[in-house]
């Protein structure tokens, strides 16, 4: 049985589009993943979005899982060229979500960032970001998918956090297309500021919109669980613990399961 669902309507988009990039975007009713697609693609220009209305074999980190319902949610990745060494890749996923929390402010001015990558709505996870690289030679080339919670008010039994979407936090219909424009209009400038070196004041929003920070956390380190105080964000991205009166600098793919301690 097929669902109906309301397709993204790239007419609607490009009207709310102001940045050069996502101005390229191939739109999928399927695919495995979309950041699977960008990846193999021979070549891209840096901003080409690859949207998707459902993914078969959508992907987290560590090999986890992303659900969607079709049609209802964001499903996007974006490829980017870089120098090679003249990005910080850990801190790529942060300035992205600080642009999605950002664009999304008119909507709503709740949605919180829980370090790394996660975007929450009241402790809930509404949005995910995951982040790949390649290195050629001098260049280097990303990959950011975006897993977004748009209009999906259900989730599956399955996720082992809870989640929400912005239609629940809004209690209204979203519009995608409004949103994916959005995103892309402030992810070009952010990630631009990231690649010159100017993300200080990037970096200051970050905190004061992150969720971790002051909070007493449980996490996964080499296999171990350990708890310390959030204390900061350094330059890098990294996440400062205070373990045991000892500041530790944990990059995102080096600590897993965050919770906090309550
Ligand atoms: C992430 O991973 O949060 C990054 C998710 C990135 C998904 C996008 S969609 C477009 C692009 N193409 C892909 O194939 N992937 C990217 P992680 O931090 O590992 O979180 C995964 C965990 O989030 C899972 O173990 C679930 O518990 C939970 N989860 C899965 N789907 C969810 C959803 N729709 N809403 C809230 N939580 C979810």
């Amino acid at each position: 049985m097929t669902e109906a669902f309301t397709p993204f309507n790239l007419a609607d988009y490009q009207s709310f589009l102001t940045s050069s990039w996502g101005s390229e975007i191939l739109v999928f009713e399927e695919l495995e993943s979309t950041s699977d697609y960008l990846r193999n693609l021979p070549d891209f220009n840096s901003g080409l979005v690859v949207l998707a209305e459902t993914q078969s074999s959508g992907r987290g980190r560590l090999g986890r899982k992303w659900a969607d319902e079709k049609g209802s949610n964001l499903l996007f990745s974006i490829g980017w060229k870089v120098e090679t060494g003249s990005v910080s890749v850990p801190a790529t996923p942060l300035i992205t979500a600080l642009a999605i929390r950002d664009a999304v402010q008119t909507l709503t001015p709740d949605m919180k960032i829980k370090w790394p990558n996660d975007l929450l709505f009241d402790g809930k996870k509404s949005g995910g970001i995951l982040v790949e690289a390649r290195t050629t030679g001098d260049q280097m080339s990303l990959v950011i998918g975006i897993g977004l919670n748009v209009n999906q008010t259900e989730f599956p039994s399955w996720l082992d956090v809870p989640a929400s979407s912005l239609q629940l936090q809004t209690g209204k219909t979203i519009s995608r297309e409004w949103v994916l424009a959005s995103v892309m209009n402030k992810l070009q400038d952010y990630l631009t500021r990231l690649r010159i070196n100017k993300k200080t004041e990037l970096l200051t929003r970050y905190r004061q919109h992150c969720d971790t920070l002051g909070q007493t956390i449980r996490f996964k380190f080499n296999e171990e669980m350990k708890t310390g105080l959030a204390v900061d964000i350094a330059q890098d991205g990294s996440l400062l613990i205070n373990v045991d009166g000892e500041i530790i600098a944990f990059q995102g793919n080096e600590i897993s399961h965050i919770r906090n301690q309550s």
